[in-house]
């Protein structure tokens, strides 16, 4: 790693899937580093440093306490690459124990040597009643620990993975776009660069932080953003957000003018005290589709 790096850090077994999977479209502007105690999931990407944690033959941590512990027994590893970095990715689900446990260490430990830290965490299905309770548990010191924390129901993110016919174990397409969104922010790549304010001020703001979403017609940016205010992918309050950070894909019919108005119809349903930074990049793939994705904080 080189200084001022970008870092995605994938950490228990949705973690490492979903950070795999994101790093594929960003592999030139970040690092990936995938933690587990479970040997399969240090193996989802060829170009991955990997940390396995535990005891040989562990599997699962199960107790966040134990998850936790296993990561500070590696700490000198984990300084190593932390102190390079200037933003650090954390991907994990809450309610495992490598998940919940040993992400919350990892946050701190890359807060305290100065990076940028933002978790994008699962939460248990609602029917997974043991998980949801270690998830509730862990999730408040995780916040204290990152910059920003975006939670998504993984039974909301199922739920459209499922109508979008993607699977919600890689992140539905969803989770790559955020963490796509993030790092290219970060990185300054794009068609329109932000400027205004950069992502820390964004994303340091008391309160929750939440990730909107929605993928559609770039000639219809009322009903895009009509969708991405109606299908939360955690059910939270949006009003009186404090800032956004918006980030607009679009294939290659999309001008600018386009993703002019789609910025515009977004930043009207937001409240005129909110700070917005905007910034869009061309995905080939989505043709004549665009994709939003806005992160809104203080919450
Ligand atoms: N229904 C379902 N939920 C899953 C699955 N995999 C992960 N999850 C959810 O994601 C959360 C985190 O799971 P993992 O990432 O596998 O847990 P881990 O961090 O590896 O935890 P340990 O294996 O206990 O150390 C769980 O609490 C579940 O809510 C799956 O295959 N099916
Ligand atoms: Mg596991």
């Amino acid at each position: 790693m080189q200084d001022g790096a970008l870092l995605l850090v994938g950490v228990g077994g949705l973690g490492c899937r979903w950070a795999s999977h994101a790093h594929l479209d960003v592999e030139d502007d970040c690092d990936l580093l995938l933690v587990d105690s479970d040997p399969l999931s240090l193996d989802l990407s060829e170009s991955a440093s990997t940390v396995c944690l535990g005891p040989e033959g562990s599997g699962g941590a199960i107790l966040p306490e134990l998850g936790h512990d296993w990561a500070k027994a590696h700490a000198s590893i984990f300084a190593d690459m932390f102190d390079r970095a200037e933003l650090v990715l954390i991907a994990a689900g809450l309610g495992g124990g490598v998940g919940s446990g040993a992400s919350t260490w990892l946050a701190e430990q890359a807060r305290s040597s100065g990076a940028l830290v933002v978790t994008v965490v699962g939460l248990p299905f609602e029917d997974q009643v043991a998980r949801m309770r270690w998830a509730r548990l862990s999730r408040p010191r995780l916040e204290a620990a990152s910059h920003a924390t975006i939670g998504i129901s993984l039974s909301a993110l199922a739920l459209r993975a499922e109508k979008r016919g993607a699977e919600w174990e890689s992140g539905g397409g969803w989770v790559p776009s955020l963490i796509r969104a993030l790092v290219q922010t970060q990185a300054r790549k794009g068609v329109i660069n932000l400027d205004l304010m950069d992502l820390r001020t964004v994303l340091t703001q008391a309160g929750r932080s939440t990730v909107l979403v929605a993928q559609g017609d770039c000639y219809d940016p009322r009903r895009l953003f009509q969708k991405a205010f109606d299908a939360p992918l955690e059910r939270i309050d949006l009003v009186n957000a404090a800032t956004c950070l918006l980030h607009i894909e679009g294939g290659d019919q999309v001008t600018l003018g386009d993703f002019d108005r789609i910025a515009d119809a977004f930043t009207r349903g937001l409240s005129d005290n909110c700070h917005v930074i905007y910034g869009a990049s061309i995905v080939h793939e989505l043709e004549g589709e665009v994709r939003v994705i806005a992160v809104l904080a203080g919450l």
